[in-house]
């Protein structure tokens, strides 16, 4: 074990910077490739999996029932605005929704938060409906509520490479310290090529965070291996 610093200490060290963090949720198709597309993305502070939207109980991956397959995240709307969120989330799948194809577990929905992100998401539909001149049949519905999904869909291309999990986990008191860090979403976009080593490094160059801090994580990348 360690002495210095966790990742987990060090990235509260940074959020505790941000001056607004705000959540989306949504589903658009299997959680996994979502999770590591916008996980890559700058603006992105955290990323969890999980099914949202049913009526089920304690839905679990196997028993999701009515549930849809669904991503959360925090997000910095300085450098990410939520408008810019649902353009890459129609830009990157069909929102073609087949009723009762596998029940409700790919479908194209959006959980709004609040007033201001129902109206963000009325607006950006109208404005591709007309540019595409078709009709997005996502649904819109306010958030009711997430269940996370169990440990191993967390990051879950990142989870490939145990190596760099080993690694990794020497850094985080705990797997759901792993599967919040900003530093695991980052990297689970990377091994999807979603982004390069060198985006991360910079990003992190820019972090607030005091430079005993950015050493530990900068290292963190150097000493990684695939
Ligand atoms: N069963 C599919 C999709 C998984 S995704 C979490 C696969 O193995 O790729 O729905």
């Amino acid at each position: 074990m360690h002495n210095e610093k966790t990742m987990q200490t060090i990235e509260a060290e940074w959020h505790s910077h941000l001056p607004k963090i705000e959540t989306a949720t949504f589903g658009m198709g299997c959680f996994w490739g979502t999770d590591a597309r916008f996980g890559q993305l700058p603006g992105i502070i955290r990323t969890r999996v999980g099914f949202a939207g049913g009526a089920t109980e304690n839905p679990t991956y196997r028993g999701m029932g009515d549930h849809t397959e669904t991503i959360e995240m925090d997000f910095n709307p300085e450098i990410l605005s939520f408008e810019e969120i649902l353009h890459i989330f129609w830009n990157n799948h069909t929102s073609t929704n087949r009723v009762n194809y596998k029940e409700r577990q790919y479908m194209s929905i959006l959980f709004y938060h609040d007033e201001q992100q129902k109206q963000s998401i009325l607006n950006v539909k109208k404005e591709l409906e007309d540019d595409r001149n078709e009709t997005i049949e996502t649904e819109v519905v306010p958030y009711s509520g997430f269940t996370l999904a169990e440990e191993h869909h967390q990051k879950y291309y990142l989870k490939r490479f145990s190596i760099a999990v080993d690694l990794l986990n020497t850094h985080y008191p705990s797997m759901d310290a792993f599967t919040h860090s900003t530093l695991t979403a980052r990297l689970n976009g990377f091994v999807r090529e979603f982004g390069t080593l060198n985006d991360i490094k910079n990003e992190v160059s820019d972090w607030d965070i005091g430079e005993d801090s950015r050493q530990i994580v900068l290292d963190i990348l150097k000493r990684i291996r695939w």
